[in-house]
């Protein structure tokens, strides 16, 4: 059907590109590394929301595909990045289990890459993505669980996998300033973490007193537009896309 056209259209990368947002140490200010996001646009180039694409894909089957797509895209980035900088991708747990993903990350520098597990639905059976995990750790990728504390399977994904790095969601981090609620959450999430021996990212970070905040609670990492928006230029030089 029509849909499924578009998508297809969407995998091959017409109405598809690739934009960065930069992660930066808290103590330093220092950009240690940046994640890779997809910008979708329709027929008459107006935006879609990634979101939802990526939701449309899973329905019509391609979901595993147009992430895969993604990846393939964003990779090449790294060699746009500052020397000593990791990308971000962003993979589901149904990506990592299959073994095109992996031959995918595994070429280039495993070590300046990182892979952030997505999947908002819990997994019924740990070894599987145990296993994949363990495989691309052993070649220097670093594992990350995003949007940590958004759901269950975020906080079973931590339990499992003892993750490098713990993205705390957005959620705990807006308005961690002025809630008390919200603080006490982020508190118990980056002590959790860091017991497991994760370095914490705090995603969503948008105000100076957010920012206070989390270094108050030995966050070591930030990502927000108060940090630096997603940009297909975030580094200068050109960037993705750039013909010179
Ligand atoms: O960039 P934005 O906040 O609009 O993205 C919305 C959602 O889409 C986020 O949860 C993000 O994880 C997801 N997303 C964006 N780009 C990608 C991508 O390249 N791959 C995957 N798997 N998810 C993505
Ligand atoms: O993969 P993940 O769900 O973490 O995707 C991050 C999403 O959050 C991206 O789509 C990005 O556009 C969005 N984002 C990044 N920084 C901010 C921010 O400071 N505020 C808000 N509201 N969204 C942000
Ligand atoms: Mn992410
Ligand atoms: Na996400």
């Amino acid at each position: 059907d029509d849909r499924l056209a578009s998508l297809d259209a969407l995998v091959a990368g017409a109405g598809r590109t690739t934009v960065l947002q930069p992660i930066v140490d808290l103590r330093t200010g220092t950009t240690v590394g940046a994640e890779a996001l997809s910008r979708f646009t329709g027929p008459g180039g107006s935006p879609r929301c990634p979101e939802q694409v990526f939701t449309d894909a899973r329905t019509c089957g391609i979901g595993v595909r147009l992430e895969q797509a993604a990846i393939a895209s964003a990779l090449p980035l790294r060699g746009v990045m500052p020397a000593g900088t990791y990308l971000s991708v962003n993979a589901s747990a149904e990506a990592l289990l299959d073994p095109a993903t992996h031959d995918l990350l595994l070429v280039g520098a495993p070590d300046r890459l990182v892979v952030e597990i997505t999947e908002h639905d819990p997994v019924a059976d740990y070894d599987a993505l145990t296993e994949a995990t363990a495989r691309l750790r052993r070649h220097g990728v670093r594992i990350a669980v995003d949007d940590a504390g958004a759901g269950f399977a975020s906080l079973q994904h931590v339990l499992h996998l003892s993750p490098d790095i713990v993205k705390l969601d957005i959620a705990f981090v807006r308005g961690i300033d002025t809630d008390p609620a919200r603080r006490a959450v982020a508190r118990a999430l980056v002590g959790f973490a860091s017991e497991l021996g994760s370095t914490i990212v705090a995603e969503g970070v948008e105000r100076p007193d957010e920012l206070s905040v989390l270094g108050e609670l030995g966050v070591g990492c930030g990502q927000g537009y108060l940090l630096g928006r997603p940009s297909a230029d975030p580094f200068g030089g050109g960037g993705p896309g750039a013909t010179t």
